[in-house]
């Protein structure tokens, strides 16, 4: 039992505890995750890591009235924790229940919603510049919109995308009053890489506190102002001299103590390292931090999985496993199946294929084992970059990759993807750069809910000229389509494919390439044709069998292709049956379903009645894939009442033309 957790009234109480309670409070936060993350799933071994950085900041700051914001979000659960969220947290994850990561409808103690890595710094500076235009607007300082700090935690890994590093460019310069707590434990998922990585690590190396004490130093700051003062106050001699003493100063530095030179440089205050997991000194950074003013940076050395034998053993494994284990000896009890998952397939044909083809190289950006590329990375060394959290860097080296003769293989998850969306358009696209992506996490997610529900893709990547997109229905088929993308030189091509065992077919011995742009009759039907993009597909099929009892006849195609559409098939379909459904899960808003609209407007085939099956324009929510699809109506169950209603009201006027009547429409949840 959680006393503490249970019992206060959290964070306002936290200010009251003494350095024991909040050792026997850290404790309980540990076993609540723990023993929730081992049946709900999530991030284990980040929020571990970071007890004593939340129990420190809640301790010193103010929330909800100050702004604490979280970083790629997935270290939050200790904030949820403190933050009134106790009774609640069996629920993370589930249908309903409270968010793997931070989320402003959840609290008012989220002030910035998240779940992409990088956007912390530039959000706790939009937070603290809006105070300072308050405050020189002449708000009087006990108003809301001034009367609050600032604070933001970021982990070394995150640090590395591109956002953040265009934030502390600002921050630098406008240097408003803002903490950041650097949570650096060495690890992104897997181990961090780097340069940022390297220069980090040297600092790690260092005894913990001995710089903070230094740098921070009362009378050493205060020394260093006056001086500043007295010099500039002799005009250009001054100048000269404070030139000449920085330069000193610099360079004893670099000798001597290189913690935070580079931060120094880009305008910040430098505190650390520190040890991350002694609160008490935490707490008095942050107390240093407040009084020293301007952009502040605690660089504090966490452990991952801290507290948690087998999660510090093993973080990498731990940072999200997979779930139910054993709590106490972190044992998965989960069965491995016996149908491989998307993941798997790609990764065993790219390594199969690579051995044929030196040319092949491998790029992920922070996933290695998340897109299976950990098992390529273990056979062809030289062959793989990790290039760490940076989608956008990683595009557009590809891109030149490419051009120098190699043949790239980019694979990022969907919703990581759309951090590059330019980088595709102008480094690839506009180029024509021969790089395949490898899309995974294409469709629905499940648990880790709407920051990371890969439904976005085919709208934003459908809209570039030149890239060819395509989806498998199965894991046979994903096969072939790596095996095509390879084959293919005109420029780039993608495939997507989701976070899924396959559907479990036998798999051909030996590799096919497909013709671009050609989908599949599955199916006969002359009432109707549902047109379906990927594993949806066999739900359709279930579908048509399940109408044809109730006296339609509908027929099935497997598309394939969503750029190039096939057009001729698509003709065929409202020959043979004059209306046509299409599925995917996926945005309605510019997805596949608008692709067949778009091409059947282009072919002039106008008076065709076109039922689109899909997600209507909202986010969607956390929950497992199977409660998700029951609520968006893309189960069997949901397409079947859709189609069914939709036949029902579709009606012919005369010889081959329909109108549709919308009375009893089973429309998915809006
Ligand atoms: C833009 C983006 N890319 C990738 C991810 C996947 N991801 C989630 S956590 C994580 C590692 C984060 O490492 P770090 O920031 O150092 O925090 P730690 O888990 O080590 O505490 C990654 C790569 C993401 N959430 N957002």
């Amino acid at each position: 039992m959680a006393k503490l957790l249970a019992e206060l009234n959290l964070p306002q109480d936290l200010k009251r505890l003494g350095p024991e309670e909040r050792r026997q409070l850290a404790q309980e936060i540990r076993e609540t995750i723990v023993n929730t993350v081992c049946k709900n799933s999530g991030h284990l071994a980040s929020g571990l890591g970071s007890v004593e950085i939340f129990i420190a900041i809640h301790t010193v700051f103010d929330s909800p009235r100050d702004k604490i914001v979280l970083d790629t979000g997935h270290q939050g659960y200790p904030h949820k924790l403190l933050t009134g969220r106790y009774h609640r947290f069996h629920t993370l994850r589930q249908l309903g229940g409270i968010s793997g990561f931070p989320k402003r409808d959840e609290s008012e103690h989220d002030c910035w919603g998240v779940g992409h890595g990088g956007t912390g710094l530039s959000a706790a500076m939009g937070f603290a510049m809006a105070r300072k235009h308050w405050l020189n607007c002449g708000v009087p300082a006990d108003d809301p919109r001034v009367n609050y700090r600032v604070i933001c935690v970021i982990g070394d890994a995150a640090l590395e995308e591109g956002m953040a590093w265009e934030a502390l460019h600002n921050i630098g310069h406008h240097k408003p009053d803002m903490v950041i707590i650097l949570n650096d434990n060495g690890m992104s998922i897997a181990p961090s890489v780097g340069a940022i990585e390297n220069y980090l690590r040297r600092h790690r190396q260092l005894p913990a506190d001995w710089f903070r004490k230094l740098r921070s130093e009362p009378h050493y700051l205060q020394l260093k102002r006056m001086v500043e003062e007295a010099l500039a106050k002799m005009g250009t001699a001054g100048e000269v001299t404070l030139e000449i003493i920085r330069h000193i100063k610099n360079n004893i530095k670099e000798w001597l103590i290189p913690p935070g030179m580079l931060f120094e440089e880009l305008g910040f205050t430098y505190l650390g390292p520190v040890d991350g997991h002694n609160t008490e000194v935490l707490i008095e950074c942050l107390h240093e931090a407040l009084r020293i003013g301007g952009p502040v940076i605690i660089h504090a050395v966490t452990k991952k999985g801290k507290g948690v034998s087998y999660a510090e053993a093993d973080p990498w494994k731990y940072h999200t496993p997979k779930t139910p284990f054993d709590p106490q000896t972190g044992e998965i009890l989960v069965p491995k199946g016996t149908v491989p998952t998307y993941t798997d397939v790609f990764s065993q044909t790219l390594i199969q294929l690579a051995e044929q083809d030196s040319r092949i190289v491998a790029i992920t950006a922070a996933m290695p084992d998340g897109t299976g590329l950990d098992k390529f990375a273990q056979r062809f060394p030289d062959r793989f970059y990790d290039v760490g959290m940076a989608e956008q860097h990683a595009v557009g080296f590809v891109a030149a990759l490419a051009f120098a003769g190699l043949r790239p293989v980019c694979a990022i998850y969907s919703t990581f993807l759309q951090r590059a969306f330019d980088q595709i358009i102008h480094d690839v696209c506009l180029q024509k750069a021969p790089v395949v992506f490898a899309i995974d996490r294409a469709s629905i997610v499940g648990h880790d809910g709407h920051t990371h529900q890969g439904i976005f893709d085919i709208s934003y990547l459908r809209l570039m000229p030149n890239i060819v997109l395509m989806m498998p229905k199965d894991e046979n088929e994903l096969r072939h389509m790596i095996f095509t993308a390879l084959r293919y030189e005109d420029g780039p091509i993608a495939v997507r494919y989701p976070r899924d065992t396959g559907v479990g077919v036998p798999m051909d011995d030996e590799l096919k390439e497909l013709s671009i742009g050609k989908g599949e009759w599955l199916r006969d039907g002359t009432d109707a044709v549902i047109v379906g993009i990927g594993p949806i597909v066999y739900t359709a099929l279930e579908v048509a069998q399940r109408l044809e009892k109730d006296g339609f006849s509908v027929g099935v195609i497997n598309a394939r292709f969503i750029k190039p559409i096939d057009k001729e098939l698509l003709a065929d379909a409202v020959q043979r049956a004059g209306k046509l459904i299409t599925v995917e899960e996926h945005t309605l808003c510019g997805g596949f379903g608008s692709a067949v609209l778009e091409a059947l407007c282009d072919m002039g085939l106008h008076h065709v009645p076109v039922l689109r099956i899909g997600i209507h324009d909202h986010f969607v929510e956390h929950g497992s894939l199977k409660e998700l699809r029951r609520m968006l109506k893309l189960d069997a169950e949901g397409i079947y009442e859709q189609v069914k209603a939709w036949l029902h009201e579709v009606v012919p006027v005369r010889e081959g033309v329909f109108q549709v009547r919308p009375k009893n429409r089973v429309l998915a949840e809006d």
